[in-house]
């Protein structure tokens, strides 16, 4: 209790002329501020009270992603401080393992191999020198188009050097306003608390397991073509330091975050460990596989009250655990991806059909993203592969009544642009929405992809999904494909509101490969030449760059004379060791056995390892791949660096052409291999 207010120390207090005075004026303020209160009409003041109160809800909602930056930010100072200190500095090992050895800057694999050697050494910078200033504003691909933000506005370099590029004449460029800044990683995670079950898939007998694909049979390559042995066992090498970080740092969760030796959750999945399980497979790497194999049968489990995006989900574990039961044929995978399947069923008891894009892989539930009804086009059109597969090896047909209902929905929907579709799809409805943006980049990539690759999945029977693509490619030629002025790079831009942009996300570099394996399949000769030159593009947008790494975003300038073709404006400088580039790669050099596609693919792997390679353990994602004295570490390893990237530079440093051929096998948008059906007879 403290003593009541001596009254001596009030009237002393009050005696004091700028005291009272105060004292008098806040009275005085007090009442005039009443009232002005009570002279207001009462539409007036309910008003203020309900802006008062949206204030304090809309503060409310945003608490958490505002206090999970204040966490980032505390985590990057941490990592400031031991950068200060050193990399070779002890560092205290993550709670229960044994300190990690100190790896030495990545100089072995060049050593070893004659091209890099022949090249003039670049003098040495330190890996990740140094963090950004300021907190990157994730630019993901996925978020309401209302929550975009002024790219200018959020720099995300890192204090890298200033965009001095000019603006380009001739190009009209909306690009700004398309920025998204909200993640949809917003999955909360009540771990381990079990729900009621979520319904279960038709028990019926699955098919005959596949016979395996042998492991060793890609250790043979090794010994046989001594061109590229370096190189595989650079990729294995690459590999086995990402995993390494992974396995010290953030064993079973779903991403590593190399540089505070900690983990990130999304849907709580072990996304990493599952989206890599393939690639291991494929690598020979049979320790690592039998260890993840067993964490799989042991510790992964669904049946949890969490959130998950429908299309992550599917592409990155339904289709790791798919691909994982074909390579090995063990049948613990198959049997995880009918429980996965079954419980993102959910999804698809929506109004128009269009699924929802979040789940709740426990309770049963779906819902759409807090701020709309509507589902990412690209989303809901990329997880037929998977779903049809799922149908395929069960023999129930019901994942593939669904996905193959949303394709039809599609198909039959006005609103496209000479075949090229919006971005969003409302799941009320079943309609197009916030129509006039068309991109081959986010969110509506994977559409395209689908496309074909369903159609070759089906034995090439399907004549609405062909039908589609090739309507779709005809749309990218008249609208989105120009030339770059300095060097005629071609390129494939947007249209906002019937506008062309000469941007093209790093997304946009799975077009090379997709068209390529088109044209493998019979389809236009002319589509092959569109491939070549976007796919030099898409390696300038590399090769341009000081670090060698491409962008996450490009611009192009469209002005003719000297200068540069690719201009990165300070928001778009990231890079998330993204696979579209090599995984075009792959496609090119297996369809074009041209030599100079491997080589792109070698130095990239180079870049990634001189850049983004944490001595630890893991690979990071950087904030600036113009600025090689401080790319940014970003802290992030994503799952599709070990799911993708480096299993598509493997297949294209591989001289056994059979290894996964593209007439067995079409790829998902993950990289996960999904054997093609046997076309039904005539
Ligand atoms: C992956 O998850 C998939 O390739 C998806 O289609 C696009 N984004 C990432 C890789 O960049």
């Amino acid at each position: 209790m403290y003593p009541p207010p001596r009254k001596d120390f009030i009237a002393l207090t009050l005696s004091d002329p700028h005291s009272r005075d105060a004292y008098n004026n806040g009275k005085h303020r007090r009442r005039s501020c009443w009232r002005k209160w009570k002279q207001l009409s009462r539409l007036q003041r309910s008003l203020i009270l309900f802006l008062l109160i949206l204030l304090l809800v809309v503060g409310l909602l945003f608490y958490p992603s505002v206090s999970e930056q204040w966490r980032g930010w505390s985590d990057k100072e941490e990592w400031l401080e031991l950068n200060d200190r050193g990399f070779k500095a002890e560092l205290s090992p993550a709670p229960g393992r044994a300190p990690a050895p100190v790896v030495q800057p990545h100089l072995g694999d060049a050593a070893a191999d004659p091209v890099a050697l022949a090249k003039p050494k670049e003098p040495h910078v330190p890996v990740l020198a140094k963090l950004p200033a300021k907190r990157k504003t994730s630019l993901n691909k996925r978020g309401p188009p209302s929550l975009q933000k002024d790219a200018n506005v959020s720099r995300l370099n890192g204090g890298g050097k200033p965009d001095v590029a000019p603006q380009e004449a001739g190009e009209e460029e909306e690009e700004d306003k398309d920025k998204t800044i909200v993640s949809w990683r917003g999955a909360m995670i009540e771990a381990d608390r079990a729900t009621e079950p979520s319904p279960s898939a038709a028990p019926k007998e699955a098919a005959a397991p596949p016979p395996p694909i042998d492991p060793t049979a890609a250790a043979a390559t090794l010994e046989v073509s001594s061109g590229n042995v370096s190189r595989l066992e650079a990729v294995r090498d690459a590999f086995r330091h990402a995993w390494k970080g992974y396995k010290d740092y953030a064993w079973g969760h779903d991403e590593l975050k190399p540089i505070s030796k900690s983990f990130s959750e999304w849907f709580g999945l072990g996304l990493t460990l599952v989206d890599s399980l393939d690639t291991m497979w494929i690598l020979g790497l049979k320790e690592e596989f039998a260890e993840a194999k067993s964490w799989v049968e042991n510790e992964l489990s669904f049946d949890k009250n969490v959130d998950v995006n429908l299309f992550e989900t599917t592409i990155r574990v339904l289709g790791g655990l798919l691909s994982t039961y074909h390579l090995s044929g063990e049948q613990v995978f198959l049997e995880k991806a009918k429980d996965l399947g079954s419980r993102l069923m959910p999804a698809f008891k929506t109004p128009s059909k269009i699924p929802y894009s979040d789940v709740n892989i426990g309770k049963g539930t779906a819902h759409p993203p807090r701020w709309t009804s509507d589902s990412t086009v690209a989303e809901v059109t990329s997880i037929q592969l998977e779903f049809r597969e799922l149908s395929h090896l069960t023999q129930d047909p019901q994942y593939q009544e669904v996905v193959n209902e949303v394709s039809k929905l599609v198909h039959q929907l006005p609103g496209k642009h000479d075949g090229l579709v919006p971005m969003f799809i409302n799941t009320n409805s079943g309609q197009f929405s916030h129509k006039g943006v068309f991109t081959l980049g986010a969110r509506a990539d994977s559409y395209y992809e689908y496309l074909l690759k369903q159609w070759i999945q089906g034995g090439k029977t399907e004549d609405h999904l062909l039908e589609d693509y090739l309507q779709a490619i005809e749309g990218v030629k008249k609208h989105l494909v120009r030339q770059t002025g300095p060097s005629r790079l071609t390129i494939v831009g947007e249209l906002s509101h019937y506008r062309f942009s000469a941007k093209m996300d790093h997304l946009v570099c799975f077009l090379p490969g997709t068209l390529a394996l088109g044209v493998h399949n019979g389809l236009p000769g002319d589509h092959m030449d569109l491939a070549v030159q976007l796919m030099e593009t898409c390696y300038q947008m590399y090769k341009q760059m000081e670090t060698g790494l491409s962008p996450e975003i490009a611009h192009f300038s469209l002005q003719g004379g000297a200068g540069q073709d690719v201009v990165v404006k300070p928001a778009d400088g990231h890079n998330l060791l993204r696979p579209e580039t090599v995984e075009s790669l792959f496609y090119m050099y297996r369809f074009t056995k041209n030599a100079k596609y491997r080589d792109w693919g070698w130095d990239i792997l180079q870049s990634f390892n001189k850049y983004t390679k944490v001595p630890n353990g893991g690979y990071t994602s950087i904030s600036n791949v113009r600025d090689p004295a401080n790319p940014g570490p970003r802290d992030k390893m994503e799952s599709f660096f070990l799911g993708e990237t480096l299993k598509y530079l493997y297949l294209l440093f591989s001289d056994d052409m059979e290894l996964l051929s593209p007439d067995k096998y079409v790829f998902n948008t993950e990289a996960h291999p999904l054997p093609i059906w046997p076309s039904p007879p005539k």
